[in-house]
């Protein structure tokens, strides 16, 4: 759709981890693409976090445009800077970041309006807590975003550059893999057809699991992503994985990655058979490649991440085909329990999970259509901002210049 928004404000904070800072950068980059406003302006407070992921972002610059997408140092950020401005039609907060006060008169108070995204759940109350008001009696009309998988939520975010990049992987799949195996120094794997698995996990105990994929009847190319991953292997492998340092035991290799670029760490998804993915982002890239994975949701005080697999289980198995998920249950609630107490994998537990990929795989794939065709974030929320914005004047800049037009 073309663009009826003028500036859209993204406020966003690292908290934790990576995944505010990489799913809030995505989605800017993913609304500039998609011109969903006349101007996507970004707002963060880590820029060398972000540099890391998207190496030609500078961190040292108060302001620069990439990717499409304007980009604000928000520590930087002087009052005069920002009342020099163009006012903001939509501000939208990401996780609970709000603009700091000094520049309230410039970045708040003259939006039009005022979207709180939340965290991404498929629990019932965040669904029905979509698109609620969540009025303060002061400034901008203010409403919640939820994200999710249903068609009723506010959907998940989908990466253009990530589909076009697997679709040009595909054509030349050795290619892509060699390049990707630059940091080790090799241009093919060690062992022949291996199967490539994506590991990026929270901190734990894997012993059953390496146990697995020592016996896998394939050999296993493990690819190691984040430090948490490292640290956690470093424990069955008795010395520390180095980034760049290739291990192996019988069959198994280990390649423990540097952090990469978002787009490269994409790409290695996208190369991969097996997933293990983590948080919300990684969880969302899995479901958008329909690849086979197993997801360690965010682990909160009691236990209550296992509330959240449960619901999003629920989802998914609504889709499959009767019976589809079942064998994959009880490892996926098992591997999500706190590793301090109970959790890790048994190596059986493994064996299910890597003998009856195939299957993992086609359930994957009903949820992935499903989310694609009926829950893409962009489009639901430009749909949302069509019903909320009845009534509201945002500015437009069409091809003639700048204009302004009644919207609903
Ligand atoms: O890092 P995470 O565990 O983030 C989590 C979740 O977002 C969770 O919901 C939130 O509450 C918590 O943080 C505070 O996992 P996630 O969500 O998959 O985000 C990882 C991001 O980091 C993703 O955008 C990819 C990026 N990344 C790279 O770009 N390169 C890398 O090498 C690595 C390891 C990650």
């Amino acid at each position: 759709m073309s663009a009826f928004l003028g500036p859209l404000d993204i406020h966003a904070q690292r908290i934790d981890n990576y995944g505010d800072a990489g799913w809030s950068w995505r989605l800017a980059r993913e609304f500039a693409y998609r011109k969903t406003a006349t101007t996507v302006r970004f707002f963060f407070d880590d820029l060398s976090l972000l540099n890391r992921m998207e190496p030609s972002l500078s961190p040292e610059l108060t302001h620069q445009r990439v990717e499409g997408v304007e980009v604000y140092d928000i520590n930087r950020l002087t009052e005069e800077e920002a009342a020099s401005m163009e006012r903001p039609d939509l501000l939208l907060e990401i996780f609970g970041t709000t603009p700091p006060e000094r520049l309230h008169p410039y970045l708040l108070l003259p939006a039009k309006l005022r979207i709180q995204m939340e965290y991404l759940s498929a629990e019932p109350w965040a669904v029905e807590s979509h698109l609620l008001p969540s009025p303060l009696g002061w400034g901008p009309a203010r409403y919640f975003y939820f994200s999710g998988f249903s068609p009723e939520s506010g959907g998940i975010l989908l990466d253009s550059r990530l589909d076009e990049d697997a679709r040009e992987m595909k054509a030349d799949s050795e290619g892509a893999l060699a390049r990707s195996l630059q940091p080790f120094g090799l241009t093919s794997p060690p062992d022949g057809n291996p199967l490539k698995v994506f590991f990026f996990t929270y901190q734990g105990h894997y012993t059953g699991l390496i146990e697995a994929f020592k016996r896998y009847k394939r050999p296993v190319l493990l690819f190691l992503l984040g430090r948490e991953s490292l640290l956690s292997l470093e424990e069955e492998f008795g010395s520390p994985l180095l980034p760049g340092e290739i291990r192996r035991q019988g069959s198994l290799t280990l390649l423990p990655f540097p952090f990469l670029p978002q787009r490269e760490f994409d790409r290695l998804m996208a190369l991969s058979d097996l997933l293990f993915v983590r948080g919300e982002d990684s969880l969302a890239r899995a479901v958008q490649l329909g690849k086979p994975f197993l997801w360690q949701a965010y682990r909160q005080e009691n236990d209550y991440q296992l509330v959240k697999v449960e619901a999003f289980l629920k989802h998914w198995s609504s889709l499959a085909p009767p019976g589809a998920l079942e064998s994959f249950l009880p490892l996926w609630y098992h591997y999500n329990r706190k590793f301090e107490n109970e959790g890790a994998l048994s190596a059986e537990e493994g064996d299910i999970l890597l003998e009856s990929l195939e299957e993992l795989s086609s359930a994957v794939k009903f949820l992935s259509h499903s989310v694609r065709s009926k829950a893409d974030l962009v489009e639901k929320f430009t749909q949302a901002l069509e019903n909320l914005s009845k009534g509201v004047t945002f500015q437009y800049e069409g091809s003639a210049g700048p204009k302004s037009r009644k919207h609903g």
